[in-house]
Formats: structure tokens, C-alpha cells, sequence
């Protein structure tokens, strides 16, 4: 192979919440999303009781795709996109998630969203459940400490999958679900699975129920998918990345082992449809007593993803101490700074060949066609006199991540179906709430207090990346 497939899925990638606003439209209900106020680089985003009057909540009003996207879409399609990944928001489609009919106003508005797409032969990829579980399901039923979630979530799932089989090919199920191997923090819990925590309550246990909740809908999910056409692509979505040994110390090799059995069992169980045994042994040693039964080990051997989905942003790395003597990985306090990479403004390390070595980790661990959902630099943008925003070190950075990746598909051999990085159009940051940290080829006029115009414009990355996508990733 001397270079990407010929039908490579180049494009770009979103979030419903993060971009379309309109909160209150066609009946749309109020998400976790809604309720999470604006934060910065070390403020957390603020998790309120409802919506609150006098608080800025960035993702009502979002990009304002909700009524824009036909202008964003058609320069979508002139950088030549094949393919835009967004999510469904399931507020729009079930606005409180516990309904027995969906609100055809939500369904219609994908309808004509993944139409546009189609106009321009860009293929929709679709995840379902990204950082946006109806609000309602958290304040009435727990979010997903609760079996009945699965309920609501397959019913989504088969309205959806029914609805857009002809016209959406690939899907994925929950958007980052490893997230919440980070259980300490509170965005993580509330993002994935709607989980607020009492005082003192012990967090974990409660993760490893909402997670396997979580992935026995996905695999039922997965199931109906294809009862209901065959044809249809359903895979999972996982947050990579990859953690290292800081030294080559044989106790900060196993630390770091350790640290990605934790992390990304999460991948075993969608790929291989049962629970690592290292986990199993886990769960013992800690007394963990989950509410598993045999319906759900049964339900998770029949709905096996068919690909890996996966953003890449960053590499970790974590050692070994003397108070942790079984080598226990806590993601709060794991983990130790790489002397050998830079960061970002936001403290992300930035780690092209880690992209490369992630590639090969699933590839070598599941031998299934990965997809690059995700991947990008947050920075902070300035508009020159003449309204041009030279993002050179954008260019810089992905550029050299697609180089890694060319690297694992030409010389390693791995299956790559596509690559759409993050946030292709400016929008709101997931784990911040900021407009100002952008990872866009499109500028939006908007900041983070939210005045601007909420115009669009290109940046120079913008023609970089269209001659990226026209040489099939040749010319960087
Ligand atoms: P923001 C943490 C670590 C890796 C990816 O993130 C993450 C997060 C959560 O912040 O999220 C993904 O906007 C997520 C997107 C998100 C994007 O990465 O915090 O799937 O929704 O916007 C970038 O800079």
C-alpha cells in the first residue's frame, strides 16, 4: 500500500450540542449539556440544577448551525469533504428520553440536515449519544446508574437507525465512553452518563455500573442496527491516549500497563463482547458487586462493533510511587508530565508519533478497521486587519499527525477508513465551555462572553486542508 484507500473518509467532525444551538427549537428537550455553564483552562464548567436565570450557558445559542448549517455545509464540500461526522441530539429526537413517541419536528430537521449532506455526496457519520443525555433522565431516573437507560437509549437507537438507514451509512454509540475512567472529576461522570455524585459517595464502582449499562445498550443497539439493515456500519468511540511509562523502571512499565487496562477495557468488551479477566479479578479485589447478569454477558456477545472509532489529541504518561504498591491507576492523580513533548495552552501534550503508536496498539490488540473520529489543536485564534486568521501552527499540527498516521497505514499495515479532525468549523469546547480555544478551518465571530456576529470565514488552513483532501493526504 503506497498511501490512503482511495475512498478514505477525509472530513470533519462535531458535536450537535457543541454547534447547533437552537435549544429550544422543534421541541427540542434540555440535555446535560444544557444545564453546564462556561468555564476556563483550570475552571471546571459549572453543573446547575436546571437551567438557571443570569448564568451563561454557551451551548443554547452554540454556532447556530441549527439554522446556518446549509451555508457551513457548503464549504464543507468545497474543502471537498467525503464524509462530516455529527451526533444526533436525542433531546430533539425524545426531548425528556423517557417518551414512547419520538418528536417528529427532530427527526425531520436530520432529515433535511443529512439531505444537504448528501447533495454534495458528503456521507453523514452519525454518533449517538454525544455528551447530550436528556435532562430529564438524570434529574428523574439518576442518568445511567439506571437499567432502565438502556431502554430508552435502544428505543432512540431504533427510531434512528430506521428513520436514516438509507441515507446514513456509519454510526457510532457513545461518544469518548473510556472517559469515565476519570471518575474523580465531575465532567466526565455528567458528560458520559449523567451521574452526580453525593457527598462521599464512593465513585467508582458507580462508573463501572453506568458504563456497563452503557455498553450492553450499545451492543443491543449494535444488534438492532443490523436486524434493521445489514448494511448499516455500527461502531464504538473511544478517547486514545495512549498512556506511557515516564521511565524505562520495570515497575513504571507495569504502572503504565496497568494504566491502559484501565483506560480502555472499555474496548475489549465492545470489540470482544465480555469483560477483560484483569477487570473481573479487579471488581473481586475491590468488592465490587455489579449488577451484571447472565441477559447482559449474553446481550454484549451479540453486538460486537464492526469498526473502532477513536480521537486522538494527546499521549499521557504516569509512574510508579511507593504508596501504591498494587499499582493502581487513578487518572487524577496518575498521571506525571512528558519531559519530551509540548503542550498546548491548555495543557495538552502534543504527540504526533502517539498517534502512530495508537493506530498500531488497536490494530495489533483487535485486528478491526479503525476510524480517526477525531483529532485537532485547540487554539487561541487572531483575526489579522483583514479578517484572515493565519493558523499556521494548526496546519503545523495536523500536518504532522497525518504524516504518523500515513506511517501506520504504510509501513504498519493497519486498516484505515478515514480521518475527520475535530471541530472543523469553530464551536464550543466540550471541556471548557470556551469559543476561544477553536480547532476550526472556519472561523466563527463569536466569543466566549457570546457577542460576535456569528459570521463564518475562512482561515488559512482552510485551502491547506482542501489540497489536503484533493491529493488523497500526498500534499501536506
Ligand atoms: P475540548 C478530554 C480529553 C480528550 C477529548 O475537547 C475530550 C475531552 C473532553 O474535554 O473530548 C473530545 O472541546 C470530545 C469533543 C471535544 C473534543 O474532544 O475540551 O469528543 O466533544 O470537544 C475537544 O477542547
Amino acid at each position: 500500500m503506497s498511501g490512503f484507500k482511495a475512498d478514505f473518509l477525509w472530513g470533519g467532525a462535531v458535536a450537535a450540542h457543541q454547534l447547533e444551538g437552537g435549544w429550544k427549537e422543534g421541541g427540542k428537550g434540555v440535555s446535560v449539556a444544557d444545564v453546564m455553564t462556561a468555564g476556563a483552562h483550570g475552571v471546571p464548567r459549572e453543573i446547575t440544577n436546571g437551567v438557571l436565570e443570569g448564568k451563561n450557558y454557551p451551548n443554547h445559542e452554540a454556532i447556530d448551525f441549527y439554522h446556518r448549517y446549509k451555508e457551513d455545509i457548503k464549504l464543507f464540500a468545497e474543502m471537498g469533504f467525503k464524509c462530516f461526522r455529527t451526533s444526533i441530539a436525542w433531546t430533539r429526537i425524545f426531548p425528556k428520553g423517557d417518551e414512547l413517541e419520538p418528536n417528529e419536528a427532530g427527526l425531520k430537521f436530520y432529515d433535511d440536515l443529512f439531505d444537504e449532506c448528501l447533495k454534495y455526496g458528503i456521507e453523514p457519520v452519525i454518533t449517538l449519544s454525544h455528551f447530550e443525555l436528556p435532562f430529564h433522565l438524570v434529574t428523574e431516573y439518576g442518568g445511567w446508574r439506571n437499567r432502565k437507560l438502556i431502554d430508552f437509549f435502544v428505543r432512540f437507537a431504533k427510531v434512528v437507525f430506521q428513520r436514516y438507514q438509507h441515507k446514513v451509512k456509519y454510526w457510532m454509540t457513545f461518544n469518548e465512553i473510556n472517559n469515565q475512567a476519570n471518575f474523580h472529576e465531575d465532567f466526565a461522570p455528567f458528560t458520559n452518563s449523567g451521574l452526580k455524585y453525593a457527598p462521599g459517595e464512593d465513585r467508582e464502582p458507580v462508573m463501572f455500573q453506568a458504563a456497563h449499562y452503557e455498553l450492553v445498550a450499545s451492543a443491543l443497539a449494535v444488534k438492532a442496527g443490523r436486524e434493521i439493515n445489514p448494511s448499516l456500519q455500527i461502531g464504538c468511540m473511544i478517547a486514545m491516549c495512549p498512556i506511557y511509562p515516564l521511565t524505562c523502571a520495570p515497575d513504571d512499565m507495569m504502572m503504565a500497563m496497568n494504566a491502559m487496562h484501565r483506560r480502555y477495557w472499555f474496548t475489549d468488551v465492545h470489540v470482544r463482547g465480555k469483560y477483560p479477566q484483569h477487570l473481573l479479578n479487579y471488581f473481586e479485589r475491590r468488592g465490587f458487586a455489579l449488577d451484571i447478569t447472565e441477559e447482559d454477558k449474553a446481550a454484549l456477545t451479540q453486538g460486537c462493533v464492526d469498526y473502532i472509532g477513536f480521537s486522538y489529541y494527546m499521549s499521557f504518561a504516569t509512574k510508579a510511587t511507593a504508596d501504591n504498591p498494587q499499582l493502581d491507576y487513578d487518572e487524577s492523580k496518575s498521571l506525571v508530565s512528558n519531559p519530551y513533548v509540548q503542550k498546548s495552552d491548555w495543557g495538552w501534550q502534543i504527540d504526533p508519533v502517539g498517534l502512530r503508536y495508537s493506530l498500531n496498539w488497536f490494530w495489533d490488540h483487535y485486528q478491526l478497521p479503525l476510524f480517526i473520529v477525531e483529532n485537532g489543536f485547540g487554539a487561541i485564534d487572531v483575526q489579522e486587519s483583514d479578517g484572515m486568521v493565519n493558523d499556521q501552527y494548526r496546519i503545523d499540527y495536523l500536518a504532522a499527525h497525518i504524516r504518523e498516521m500515513k506511517k501506520a497505514v504504510v509501513e504498519d499495515g493497519v486498516d484505515l477508513m478515514g480521518y475527520t479532525p475535530w471541530g472543523c468549523i469553530d464551536l464550543v469546547s466540550a471541556g471548557t465551555g470556551e469559543m476561544k480555544k477553536r480547532y476550526g478551518f472556519i472561523f466563527v465571530d463569536k466569543d466566549n462572553e457570546g457577542n460576535g456576529t456569528l459570521n463564518r470565514s475562512k482561515k488559512k488552513s482552510f485551502d491547506w486542508y482542501k489540497q489536503v483532501i484533493a491529493s488523497n493526504g500526498e500534499q501536506l
